[in-house]
């Protein structure tokens, strides 16, 4: 019996996060996946957000997926998924907190929102943020060694790539919804993305395009009523 059970929805990007980091750390774990429009009895009762991805093991009963990948990484330092010195660690933190304060935020916000000037502001505030993450991570630390640097953090994948790659995998919604494309100027974050899709972890857990298209109609149509689309409207 593994001593890691992964309470998980496929269609959710932040459950996708941690499913990455057990796959990447070839973790051996339970697998449940729940129905988010019909939560079991037993899922609420251990999840406080009433939200996957939840990891139980032993006594511990983690959320956010985020902090999964942390602990997961303490528990289980090998193969690594952040760096060994401070600096580079907080450097992590950094684009780890930027994507879920800010890009992640953004993604639903944009979806979500209904006034068509609002929407338009929402959707130059991702062009930027798109900018900011190819200017300032991947030039300034993923390059930063003349080029050799695949991932944000350099050579290594790391955490950041994990928490990063599910809204990625899933950016032809906003294209799809919004007419949001990548700037053609993201040259390395399209190279970044090529390198995560050839990962096993991404190959294991990915869905098409027109999945996830599908899966967004209701935060695109503002008729999502669930607790994520309740908080991001707010966030
Ligand atoms: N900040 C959370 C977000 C998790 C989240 O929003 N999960 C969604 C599915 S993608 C969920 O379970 N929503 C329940 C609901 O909408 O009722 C994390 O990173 O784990």
């Amino acid at each position: 019996m593994p001593e890691l059970h992964f309470i998980t929805a496929e269609v959710c990007p932040f459950a996708q996060r941690s499913h990455l980091a057990l796959l990447e750390k070839g973790l051996d774990f339970k697998h449940s996946e729940i129905d988010l429009r019909d939560k079991p009895a037993w899922f609420e009762a251990i999840s406080p957000y009433s939200k996957v991805p939840v990891l139980q093991r032993g006594d511990d009963v983690i959320y956010e997926s985020a902090i999964i990948n942390q602990y997961l990484d303490e528990v289980y330092p090998t193969p690594p998924l952040m760096p060994a010195d401070p600096g580079q660690r907080a450097r992590a933190r950094i684009w780890i907190d930027f994507d879920n304060v800010k890009f992640t935020v953004s993604f639903y916000r944009v979806l979500l929102e209904q006034d068509q000037e609002r929407r338009a502001a929402l959707a130059r505030a991702i062009v930027d943020q798109l900018n900011f993450i190819e200017d300032e991570a991947l030039a300034k630390l993923g390059y930063a060694s003349g080029g050799a640097g695949q991932y944000f953090l350099g050579s290594e994948i790391s955490q950041v790539d994990l928490d990063y790659y599910p809204h990625f995998e899933r950016f032809s919604v906003l294209t799809a919804y919004r007419g949001i494309e990548i700037p053609s100027r993201c040259e390395r974050l399209r190279a970044w993305m090529a390198t995560m899709e050839q990962r096993p972890s991404v190959q294991a857990t990915r869905h098409s395009a027109d999945y996830h298209v599908d899966a967004y109609k209701r935060y695109a149509d503002g008729s999502a009523d669930g607790t994520t689309a309740r908080d991001m409207r707010t966030a």
